[in-house]
């Protein structure tokens, strides 16, 4: 929870940048893990949010989806409550300096630290050609965080390494030709950091599981989240309590079901103490986020493109203005500028 009452006025206000790719749906792993905590720093943080189209293309994209993703994901940070008064919303590809640091911390990043992230050993398991994007995406993500002068990252749990690799990168470049970058810190929820698959709470809900019942996104019907909670893996004990690693179907649904109404998994554990089927748990759950999609894509339907493609173009100027700054700061420092 970011407190307001931690903030002095004197205090120069704290950096908060992040990004979600447009690679097809949001699911509520993405709202819960990431977008939620984007509402709670917008307002007491410069918050900056990108719709990260760059990073996207590390795996093949058909150009019409693409477009039509980008445009949807920046409908999905309205429809779920950034402000554009208090956020900068903008599309990575429309700041060409993201593209440009990339290449130049691409050459003080070392192979066997990008070797080492294992979201690059997940996604190129298994693929017979891996392409070099994939390999060096973190550093173009370290290049979005570090253009901005950024204290706080929020993400989920999965992109703990790559924020540890950015600062990494600060350090090193800092070290190389004097301080330059902010080192950045991620901001991670205690609960919910990481969502976990419906059909297989073994593994984090993810967009690209191959099992549909694997994720609710925002776009789901009310009929498809009913079917996909009712489908959900819990065990067989029938008691409701949270233990992740005895009970993570359960845990997972007590945590989605916290997260959407704001009781605590504490309380949730109270009231379902005697129940001793998961019946209730997901009625509840059911019902909770059938509640909260339905009220996003009301917002959602009634915010028009041409609104959207408004508030980016303004914020891609914003974002500009900031990191060409920054990027002259680095050909500067590296002996790049006349
Ligand atoms: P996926 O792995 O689901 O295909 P991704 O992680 O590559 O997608 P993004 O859309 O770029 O997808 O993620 C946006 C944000 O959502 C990131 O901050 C990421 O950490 C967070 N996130 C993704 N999946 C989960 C999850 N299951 N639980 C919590 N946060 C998540
Ligand atoms: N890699 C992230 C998306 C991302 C990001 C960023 C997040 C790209 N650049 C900068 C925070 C800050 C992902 O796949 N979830």
């Amino acid at each position: 929870m970011i407190m307001k009452s931690s903030m002095t006025k004197t205090e120069p206000k704290k950096i908060a940048f992040s990004g979600i790719q447009p690679s097809g749906i949001i699911h509520i792993g993405n709202y819960l893990g990431s977008i939620q905590l984007w509402l709670e720093v917008q307002g007491h943080y410069d918050a900056i949010f990108s719709v990260v189209n760059l990073h996207a293309i590390t795996v093949p994209q058909n150009p019409k989806d693409l477009k039509a993703n980008t445009l949807n994901a920046a409908k999905t940070f309205l429809a779920s409550g950034i402000d554009p008064e208090k956020a900068t919303i903008f599309v990575q590809s429309d700041v060409p300096e993201h593209a440009q640091l990339y290449w130049t911390l691409g050459t003080i990043t070392k192979l066997s630290e990008l070797y080492l992230m294992t979201q690059f050993k997940d996604k190129s398991q298994g693929t017979e050609t891996v392409l070099s994007g994939l390999l060096t995406y973190p550093v173009l993500m370290a290049a979005d965080i570090l253009l901005y002068n950024t204290t706080t990252v929020p993400v989920g749990d999965d992109q703990r390494q790559h924020v540890e690799l950015a600062r990494e990168i600060a350090r090193r470049f800092n070290d190389m030709f004097g301080k330059t970058f902010v080192v950045p810190q991620a901001l991670i929820h205690k609960t919910g950091s990481r969502i976990m698959g419906l059909d297989n709470p073994g593994k984090k809900m993810s967009k690209s599981a191959a099992n549909k019942n694997n994720y609710i996104a925002l776009t789901d019907t009310a009929a498809d989240v009913a079917s996909k909670i009712k489908k959900a893996v819990t065990d067989s004990e029938g008691s409701i309590y949270y233990d992740i690693d005895k009970k993570p179907g359960v845990s997972n649904l007590l945590t989605i079901l916290s997260l959407i109404t704001g009781s605590s998994i504490k309380d949730l554990e109270k009231t379902y103490r005697e129940q001793t089927t998961y019946a209730g748990l997901k009625n509840d759950t059911t019902t909770a986020l059938v509640d909260f999609i339905s009220a996003f894509q009301k917002r959602y339907r009634n915010i028009s493109d041409a609104e959207v493609k408004h508030h980016l173009d303004l914020g891609a100027q914003k974002a500009r203005a900031m990191a060409s700054q920054k990027l002259e700061e680095v050909y500067e420092r590296m002996g790049l500028s006349l």
